[in-house]
């Protein structure tokens, strides 16, 4: 028998699939709807990464099991391809992004569609074409109306090697995700979304999400929720106010000293009042240096008095200083605290280092060693001696609403979503600035504002993007009042491109909507959605607050965009991360060339659970390569007629039964065990019937399509497998558990004999011949000195005589 030439023949059926349109739904006219979906690639290098295959092939599988149980299938294909890692990259290697991207994408396409991925590359959509970006500005006039888009000042992370602002979530452990440069803060006015006015809507649709539990917990942390109070404090002898925001106005009384970010306002409006100002002004100079990691990490405390002028605590008048100190941020709360060094760990090291008085307001700690931060009764606090902390915060902030000294408030760390960009490789933010008229969105119909071909595209680091030095780009007319009026040089975040993509694929080329209202409903909100957890706060926080806007908008009647979400575990080269420079990246497609690509789907699958990172490794792979020719040759065994051993039938319905299972916990590694079960059992059987080869084939199709299809074909059927309702229903009288006839056999001598499950347990096994009355007389008083069970066959005991 020839070997099985899997080039050959995953090249002969992906290429067949996309010509006959397998995968192609009719989007209208479906019945069953199911929509799967995969994070669309950035084609920011040359050829596909395994840790975006990895994600393509759980929806994957999942989107050919559904195919095989009947349904309409969508599975879309796209490009993120404006934005930053691909400008970059057009960077590195010296080329003009449109030329990169033009390659890549072509590249990224012949990889997905070699590797059989029943995509639907019918309806692929681009995020740097025209027809796709008029829509993404769209949404941005859309929110610009609603005032849900606007420019402010603000303290930025400016990144100095890729030359632009980025949003906060794209710092992570204080560096540029796209070049690990450490940002700098700038102040600088930007385009922003309101995304802070949906969070508590975010917060509260998180509870009943099928999402991963480490996605929503990574949301709900980065959004925030503080409940507290915002406290004013007066400073003595003038009408300056310091506002605060604290999570615990019950500790007021416990108030010694106060705080002010480097960057706050006051300071320079109390200039003349510092005694110190010079060298305030070197801490402050030496803080703008530090970097927010730096700022909040835990060392030894630093801060300057602000000589000359005192705060005056509402609750008993008091007199208490004034500092300025790196570790509290401007960019929460009121960017100023009142401290309470009893019962706040920073404010406690601050305190012991500067000498400052400590007050204990909270009886049950040892505040000589250490701030206290739990429970108690509130002591040295005036009218709230007594009261636990629960009650006292909900009496004095009565006290401060009633004194006009405070508010009740509520506090996020969600930011709001800075989307300018100083760069090229983006869609133009859509609005024009006239003199007369002041700062307008583009009308709808003279959208797209296309972005121009320009010869000077990199980034110029004067804090303007090159958008700027356009002329005819720059120059307009006013779309109100006709007189002339400019551009908005910044183009857009590449996270506002991927925020609303899913929405596109099923119309990808309406011009007269965002997307079809019909098929939206019909095909809206995706049914699973699979990639990775690095996006928790970014993208995936992104599309919810589109879809939540779109809602608002009143063109959908959900909030939640992917019914089931999946994060996917990392894959890691031999326990280690891939990089380049450590020369351990996996190209699947040198993996499809050298095991093929069922081989290396099927494996990674096999690898361990969806959600945990796995190791990758050589002989693994070659594992499931050798799995794939097995099944091949037992095409040989089979027969048009053919009555299958019972236990062949056994293992062939429950397998159906448990990977129907698995495929719907998204435990395919298990699914995967399973049928390799089944392979051996059918390796070992004399002969297979061809009704069951059929089943078989097809519960193996989800991992290995193009086997399966090629098998199948060979079996006489004109039509491909995945073409309809082809996956098999178990027969549930056939998975009854076999049972064994077991022979009891004590010191050499058959006692009994046991009617036994084929599967016990060896304990198992010897507790129920233990249990026969039969036997029992023969162990009475008895010590038992040996145990011996032979599988299916016997149980054999020794006594002492
Ligand atoms: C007094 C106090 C007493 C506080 C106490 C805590 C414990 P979360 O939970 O994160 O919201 N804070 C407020 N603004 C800050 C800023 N811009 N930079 C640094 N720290 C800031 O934390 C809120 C608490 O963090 C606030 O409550 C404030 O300290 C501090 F026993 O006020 B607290
Ligand atoms: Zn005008």
């Amino acid at each position: 028998m020839e070997k099985y030439n899997y080039n050959k023949t995953e090249k002969k059926w992906s290429q067949k699939w996309v010509e006959d349109k397998t995968f192609t739904p009719d989007l209208k006219n479906a019945k069953d709807p199911y929509y799967a979906l995969f994070m669309f690639p950035y084609p920011s290098a040359e050829g596909l990464h395994i840790g975006n295959f990895y994600a393509f092939v759980c929806t994957d599988v999942m989107a050919k099991y559904k195919k095989l149980q009947g349904k309409d299938v969508f599975e879309p294909f796209g490009f993120d391809a404006f934005g930053m890692h691909l400008e970059n990259y057009a960077l590195k290697i010296g080329e003009r992004p449109q030329a990169v991207e033009a390659r890549t994408t072509k590249n990224f396409r012949k990889q997905a569609q070699s590797a059989g991925l029943s995509c639907d590359y019918t309806r692929e959509v681009d995020t740097t074409k025209p027809e796709y970006y008029k829509w993404t500005q769209w949404l941005f006039t859309k929110l610009f109306e609603k005032d849900l888009a606007y420019q402010k000042e603000a303290l930025l992370n400016w990144c100095p090697s890729c030359q632009t602002v980025l949003a906060d979530e794209q710092i992570e452990d204080g560096i540029c995700e796209r070049c690990n440069a450490q940002p700098e803060k700038k102040t600088m006015k930007q385009w922003f979304f309101r995304i802070t006015a949906y969070a508590d809507k975010m917060l509260e649709g998180l509870e009943d999400m099928d999402w991963s539990e480490i996605t929503k917990a990574a949301q709900k942390n980065w959004i925030g929720k503080s409940e507290g109070a915002e406290v004013e404090f007066r400073i003595k002898n003038l009408e300056s106010r310091i506002k605060v925001f604290t999570t615990r106005p019950d500790t007021l009384f416990g108030v010694t000293y106060m705080v002010l970010a480097t960057e706050h306002s006051l300071i320079k409006n109390l200039k003349l009042r510092i005694k110190n100002y010079q060298e305030v002004q070197a801490y402050i100079k030496k803080t703008e240096a530090k970097s927010e990691l730096e700022r909040t990490e835990n060392k030894e405390k630093t801060g300057v008095k602000l000589e000359g002028v005192y705060a005056v605590n509402p609750v008993n008048n008091e007199k208490i200083s004034i500092w300025i100190a790196d570790y509290v941020m401007m960019g929460y709360g009121t960017g100023a605290i009142m401290a309470v060094p009893a019962h706040d760990e920073r404010d406690y090291e601050f305190a012991k280092k500067f000498d400052l008085p400590i007050v204990e307001v909270l009886s049950g700690g040892n505040i000589e060693k250490e701030a206290y931060i739990g429970d108690g009764n509130h002591i040295n606090s005036g009218f709230l001696n007594g009261l636990n902390k629960e009650n006292a915060i909900k009496k004095i902030t009565d006290w401060l609403e009633e004194k006009k000294f405070g508010k009740k408030e509520v506090n996020y760390r969600l930011r709001d979503w800075c989307i300018s960009r100083q760069r090229y490789w983006g869609p133009p933010v859509p609005v024009v600035y006239c003199e007369k008229c002041g700062i307008l969105s583009v009308p709808e119909k003279d959208l797209p504002v296309m972005l121009p071909e320009t010869q000077e595209w990199e980034p110029s680091g004067d804090g303007r993007g090159p958008l700027a030095k356009v002329d005819e780009f720059m120059n307009t007319k006013c779309p109100k009042c006709g007189e002339p009026a400019v551009r908005e040089a910044d183009v857009m975040d590449n996270f506002l491109d991927s925020a609303w993509y899913f929405f596109r694929y099923i119309s990808p080329s309406n011009s007269e909507a965002i997307f079809d209202a019909k098929l939206g409903k019909k095909w809206l909100p995706v049914d699973l959605y699979v990639g990775g957890n690095e996006h928790a706060v970014l993208h995936l926080m992104y599309t919810r607050f589109i879809t939540m806007f779109l809602h608002d908008l009143d063109l959908i009647d959900f909030n939640n965009p992917f019914k089931k979400f999946r994060a996917n575990g990392m894959i890691l080269k031999d326990g280690k991360k891939m990089s380049k420079s450590k020369g351990n990246v996996i190209s699947p497609e040198e993996y499809g060339k050298k095991v093929g690509y069922d081989a290396l789907k099927t494996y990674l699958l096999f690898l361990g659970p969806l959600s945990e990172d796995r190791s990758f490794t050589d002989t693994g792979v070659q594992g499931t390569k050798r799995w794939v020719e097995k099944v091949y040759k037992l095409k040989e065994k089979v027969l048009d007629k053919y009555d299958d051993s019972e236990e062949a039938a056994r293992k062939l319905h429950q397998t159906i039964k448990v990977v129907g299972e698995n495929f719907e916990e998204q435990k395919y590694n298990t699914a995967v065990a399973r049928l390799m079960e089944l392979t051996n059992v059918f390796v070992q059987a004399k002969n297979i019937s061809k009704e069951n080869w059929k089943k078989y084939l097809a519960i193996i199709a989800p991992f290995t399509p193009a086997l399966a299809e090629e098998l199948w074909r060979e079996f006489g059927n004109k039509t491909s497998i995945f073409s309809g309702r082809n996956w098999p229903d178990y027969d549930k009288k056939s998975i009854k558990e076999e049972t064994v006839g077991i022979v009891v056999q004590i010191n050499g001598k058959v006692r009994d004999k046991l009617k036994l499950n084929a599967d016990i347990s060896e304990a198992d096994a010897i507790k129920k011949a233990k249990e026969s009355e039969k036997v029992k007389k023969w162990l009475f008083d008895k010590e038992i000195i040996k145990e011996i069970y032979v599988k299916g066959k016997l149980v054999s005991l020794a006594v002492k005589d």
